[in-house]
C-alpha cells in the first residue's frame, strides 16, 4: 500500500463508508485511493464548508465520526466553520487535508516565509484552537501515529474533530501492508468519586421540594439518553432542557416542561426560576439559558452541574453550585445510587398546571396581526405529519427559535448545530444525514437566508437523487437579527432589510432540477407534499415582520418574557420566589389572561 491507500484502508476498517470532499491537487492520489477501495466510496460536495457540515451529521444519525477531506490552502481553509461545528457541539469527525509536497514546505527551508509551495496554508495552526488533535505528519510513522491518535482523541471523552495534514508525497510513499490501530485506555472511574457525587445530590434532593433537572446534551452525546430518561419518568420531578439537550428526549411524560432560556417555554422558564433544586446533567449553561447575570438564573436554588469537562465546571466557582466531574457514560452508575426526586404536591400542581397552560401552545400574535401564516401553525402541524424515524436537521435563526419552541421530540433524529450555528448548516447536514443514513425521511428547517448561504447544495442533492424535504420558513429577510434591530436600534433594518434580498427560489430550484412548492396557506403543507418522494424545496410564505414569541429581553431574568404578562400574572407564576419587575415592563405588558 501506499501512504494515499493506507488511510482508505484505515477508514474503512474503522467502519467509516463515505468521504465527503472537493477535490483538488494535494488530496488527488487519497481521493484515488477511496475511489478504488471496494468498502469506501466518496462524496462530492460543492464547498468544503458544507462538506464539513455534512460530516458534522454523520456521527448524529449513525454514531460514527464524519470524515472529510479537502485540498491544500483554500480547500482546507473552508473547512473551518465545520470544524467549529464539530468542537463546539462536542462531536467527532475526521479531516484529512492534502499539503504540498514535504520537498516543497516552507518547513524544511528553515525560513518563515508566507508560502513556499503554491496554496501552501499552514492548516494546522489555524485549527489548533478548535480541535482536540491537529497534526502533520512528516514520516510513514507519524501517518499510522496520527491516524490512531487523531480518531481516538475525536471520539472519546469529550469528542470533537481531529485534523491531520498530509504532504503529497507522503501519500505516494510505500508504507507494507498492516494497518495498524489500538483503540483507546478507557480511564476507569474512581468509585470514591461515584460516593461523593452520590452524596451531594441525594443531600441536594432530599432537603428540596421544589426539584427540577435540566438536561443539556451531554446525556445524548454520552449515549445514556435512554437510561436517564427511564430515570426521570420514575417520579413526577419537573424537567426541562437545552435545545440540543431537548433534541435527545423522548419528551412524551409529564414532567417534561419544554426548553428554557432567552427563547425558552414561559412554563419551563418559570418552573426553573422558582425551583429551590437544580440538577444539571451535561448541559454548559451557555448564555442563551443563563444569560447576563447569574444571580439572576435559578436564584433561590442549590445548583449542582454533573460535566465531563472541567473547564466547564471552572465556570461555576464564583456561583457556588455543586459540580462532579464525570463523563456521563457513567450516569447509569450515577443514578443507581441516587435517591428518586419526591416533589411536593403543591410543586407538582405548580408544574402541572404551567405546563398546560404553556407547552406546545402557541402564544405568538404577530402572525394573526399580520393574518399571515405562523411560523408555529407549521411545526404544530410537522409534529403531526413527521415520521417517527425522521431526520430533522434544523437552522439558525429564528426559524430554530420557532422550532424548538412547538416541535414535540419522541423518537425522531433531530438535531441542530448548537454551539456555532453558522447559517446555511442543516442544509448541508441534512446530506450527510440522508447520504450516511439512507431510507428515513429527512427534513430540513431552514430560512430563507441560510437557505441561501449554502445554496449550491442542492447540486449535490440532485446529483445523488437524495429525498430531503427542505421546508424555508420564508420571512424575506434576516427575521431574528431585525428583532433585535426593532428592539435595540429603533428598527434601522440595516443589512437585513437594506442590501438583503430573496431571488426567485422557483427559478433556483428548477435549474437544479428539483421540485418547488410554495405554501401561501398553512392548509398547503400537507402529508401529500411531505409524502411525495423526491427532493422538494417547500417555500412557505411568512410575512417579514413574524416575531419570536416569547423572547428575552436583555437585562431581564429569563421568567420575565416579551410578551410581557401582567404584574399579577407574573406574580401567580412565580408565586415560590419574589422578583423586583422595573417599572418599564409593566408599562410594556401586551398579554394578560
Ligand atoms: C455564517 C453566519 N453568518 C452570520 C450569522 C448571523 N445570523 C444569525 S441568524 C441570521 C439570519 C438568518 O436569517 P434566516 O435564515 O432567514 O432566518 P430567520 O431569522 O429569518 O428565521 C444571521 C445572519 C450566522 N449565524 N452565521
Ligand atoms: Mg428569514
Amino acid at each position: 500500500m501506499n501512504g494515499a491507500e493506507y488511510i482508505a484502508e484505515f477508514l474503512a476498517q474503522r467502519g467509516i463508508r463515505d468521504v465527503f470532499l472537493l477535490t483538488g491537487g494535494a488530496a488527488t492520489f487519497m481521493v484515488d485511493a477511496i475511489g478504488r477501495h471496494p468498502k469506501i466510496d466518496y462524496k462530492c460536495f460543492q464547498h468544503e464548508q458544507a462538506a464539513a457540515m455534512a460530516g458534522d451529521a454523520v456521527w448524529r444519525v449513525t454514531g460514527r465520526p464524519g470524515v472529510v477531506m479537502a485540498t491544500s490552502g483554500p480547500g482546507a481553509t473552508n473547512l473551518v466553520t465545520g470544524i467549529c461545528c464539530n468542537w463546539f457541539d462536542s462531536v467527532p469527525a475526521i479531516y484529512i487535508t492534502g499539503q504540498v509536497n514535504l520537498k516543497h514546505a516552507e518547513i524544511f527551508q528553515g525560513t518563515r516565509v508566507r508560502q513556499f509551495g503554491f496554496q501552501e496554508t499552514d492548516i494546522v495552526e489555524l485549527v489548533k484552537s478548535v480541535t482536540k488533535y491537529a497534526r502533520q505528519v512528516t514520516t510513514i510513522d507519524e501517518l499510522k501515529e496520527a491516524l490512531v491518535e487523531g480518531y481516538n482523541a475525536a471520539t472519546t471523552g469529550r469528542m470533537g474533530p481531529a485534523l491531520i495534514d498530509i504532504p503529497m508525497d507522503l501519500q505516494q510513499r510505500e508504507v507494507g501492508d498492516t494497518v495498524f490501530y489500538a483503540p483507546p485506555n478507557r480511564q476507569p472511574r474512581a468509585n470514591g468519586d461515584l460516593a461523593v457525587a452520590f452524596e451531594a445530590i441525594n443531600r441536594l434532593l432530599d432537603d428540596s421540594e421544589r426539584p427540577v433537572v435540566l438536561l443539556g446534551a451531554g446525556c445524548g452525546l454520552a449515549g445514556v439518553a435512554g437510561e436517564v430518561e427511564s430515570w426521570l419518568r420514575q417520579s413526577s420531578v419537573p424537567v426541562v432542557a437545552s435545545w440540543s439537550g431537548s433534541c435527545y428526549l423522548n419528551q412524551d411524560f409529564p414532567g417534561y416542561m419544554g426548553c428554557i432560556g432567552v427563547y425558552g417555554n414561559r412554563g419551563a422558564n418559570y418552573v426553573l426560576q422558582n425551583a429551590d433544586a437544580l440538577l444539571v446533567l451535561g448541559s454548559r449553561l451557555d448564555t442563551r439559558q443563563r444569560p447576563g447575570d447569574p444571580g439572576q438564573f435559578a436564584p433561590d436554588a442549590k445548583v449542582h452541574v454533573v460535566d465531563v469537562d472541567e473547564e466547564e465546571l471552572k465556570k461555576y466557582s464564583k456561583d457556588g453550585y455543586g459540580t462532579t466531574l464525570m463523563d456521563l457514560a457513567d450516569a447509569p452508575a450515577l443514578l443507581n445510587g441516587l435517591k428518586t426526586p419526591t416533589p411536593s404536591a403543591a410543586w407538582s400542581t405548580y408544574a402541572g398546571d404551567l405546563k398546560k397552560q404553556f407547552y406546545g401552545v402557541d402564544i405568538s400574535q404577530s402572525a394573526r396581526r399580520h393574518n399571515s401564516i405562523s411560523p408555529y401553525a407549521v411545526i404544530e402541524k410537522l409534529n403531526r405529519l413527521v415520521n417517527k424515524d425522521a431526520t430533522i436537521a434544523i437552522d439558525c435563526g429564528a426559524t430554530t427559535c420557532w422550532f424548538f419552541q412547538m416541535f414535540h421530540r419522541t423518537t425522531q433524529t433531530v438535531f441542530t448545530n448548537g454551539g456555532c450555528a453558522p447559517i446555511s448548516y442543516a442544509l448541508s447536514a441534512a446530506i450527510g444525514a440522508a447520504i450516511s443514513r439512507p431510507g428515513k425521511q429527512t427534513i430540513v428547517i431552514i430560512g430563507d437566508g441560510g437557505f441561501q448561504s449554502n445554496i449550491q447544495e442542492l447540486q449535490t442533492i440532485s446529483e445523488y437523487g437524495l429525498d430531503i424535504k427542505i421546508i424555508i420558513l420564508n420571512n424575506y429577510g434576516y427575521g431574528i437579527v431585525k428583532q433585535f434591530q426593532d428592539l435595540y436600534m429603533d428598527s434601522r433594518h440595516e443589512a437585513t432589510g437594506r442590501g438583503y434580498g430573496v431571488p426567485n427560489f422557483e427559478k433556483i430550484v428548477d435549474g437544479y432540477g428539483l421540485r418547488y412548492v410554495r405554501v401561501d396557506q398553512i392548509d398547503q403543507f400537507s402529508k401529500a407534499v411531505l409524502g411525495t418522494p423526491g427532493a422538494a424545496v417547500i417555500d412557505v410564505t411568512l410575512h417579514p415582520n413574524t416575531l419570536i414569541e416569547p423572547k428575552l429581553e436583555l437585562g431581564r431574568p429569563i421568567n420575565d418574557q416579551y410578551p410581557y404578562v401582567s404584574d399579577a400574572d407574573f406574580a401567580a407564576a412565580n408565586r415560590f420566589v419574589t422578583f423586583e419587575r422595573p417599572a418599564w415592563v409593566s408599562e410594556k405588558v401586551e398579554i394578560s389572561d
